[in-house]
């Protein structure tokens, strides 16, 4: 069984801490396996890390500049890649996915749940160079070399970061879990080309069983309704579509599933103005009825004209 929580920095982690996501421009490795330092600044008053806790023992490996952990059900691994490796984006991609996904068969968790991507200056370039388009190219270019990831993609952010390279970690299982797409939106594998010539390859959701229940990992969401991007400049409206498609998603989960209850877990809110914090969080807590306080990062987001992108895990019971 899985946990997410978002917490004070200063409280010791323990034996059943799969991944920590620390934030932070200045966010670098610390040496322990299962720390992701991820090059966004955190808003608000509270500094708080996002862990990823199991209930059984934790054990840790890396191979080269790959590191994971793993509880016997689940492996967390994350490469952590700097700027001076990644100016061939499509090529650094390729050759991150198809390493993680070796690490992930030898050490038999196959399956790709979850994966989160920061790449530096994502929208930087134009046309097909654009960076997020090259980093497309790699991950479609990996994607259909390894019949494992084709065949249930997994859930995913892709976000811009602000120093650093590359840093892809991804969340695997012995067992597979369950594909959810959002009947809102065209699935991200099937948008049409004049969003890239190679299609971002990822599920809306992934919804993995745990005991009785199952946690809903979502992917990053926003206001995108069929394919397009909609509320152009209106970061409130972009707001309220993606609350929409978040409910659209849940209940797609809801519908494979038994359970009777959906309790939302961990929110993490992207912005790429950080001005609209204010504006913005009393509405996101009020949308997603949060028990407890979103954690929010100042981001560029994969397309130009999207000013807020939501993530989260949800219990189903
Ligand atoms: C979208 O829905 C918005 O390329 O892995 C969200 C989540 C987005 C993941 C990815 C992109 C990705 O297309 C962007």
């Amino acid at each position: 069984m899985l946990h997410v929580i978002h917490t004070a920095r200063n409280e010791p982690e323990n034996r059943h801490t799969l991944a920590e996501f620390h934030f932070g421009i200045e966010a670098r490795r610390n040496g322990d396996p299962r720390h992701i330092p991820v090059s966004l600044a955190q808003l608000g008053n509270d500094a708080r890390i996002e862990r990823w806790s199991t209930d059984a023992p934790v054990t840790t490996g890396s191979v080269r500049d790959i590191e994971y952990a793993t509880d016997g059900d689940y492996l967390f691994a994350s490469l952590v890649l700097p700027g001076e490796q990644c100016a061939d984006m499509e090529r650094v991609t390729r050759s991150s996915y198809l390493r993680l996904d070796h690490l992930l068969r030898t050490q038999g968790y196959p399956y790709w749940l979850r994966a989160w991507n920061y790449l530096l200056d994502i929208t930087r370039g134009e046309g097909e160079a654009e960076r997020y388009r090259r980093f497309n190219a790699g991950r479609y270019a990996a994607v259909s070399l390894s019949s494992s990831v084709e065949h249930n993609l997994p859930a995913a952010s892709a976000l811009g970061s602000d120093a650093g390279g590359f840093v892809l970690c991804c969340l695997a299982g012995r067992r597979p879990g369950q594909q959810i797409e959002n009947p809102r939106q065209v699935s991200a594998s099937r948008y049409p080309p004049r969003y890239g010539l190679r299609s971002p390859m990822f599920a809306r959701a992934a919804l993995v069983p745990n005991g009785r229940g199952a946690q809903l990992l979502v992917s990053g969401t926003a206001s995108i309704v069929g394919h397009e991007s909609l509320h152009l400049g209106d970061p409130a409206a972009q707001l309220e579509e993606t609350s929409r498609n978040f409910e659209a998603l849940v209940a797609a989960a809801r519908g494979r599933h038994t359970a009777r209850q959906v309790r939302l877990e961990s929110l993490r809110v992207y912005l790429h103005d950080a001005g609209d914090y204010e504006r913005l969080l009393p509405r996101v807590r009020e949308l997603f009825a949060v028990e407890h306080e979103p954690l929010v990062l100042r981001a560029d987001i994969c397309r130009r004209e999207l000013l807020i992108e939501i993530e989260g895990t949800y219990a189903l019971e």
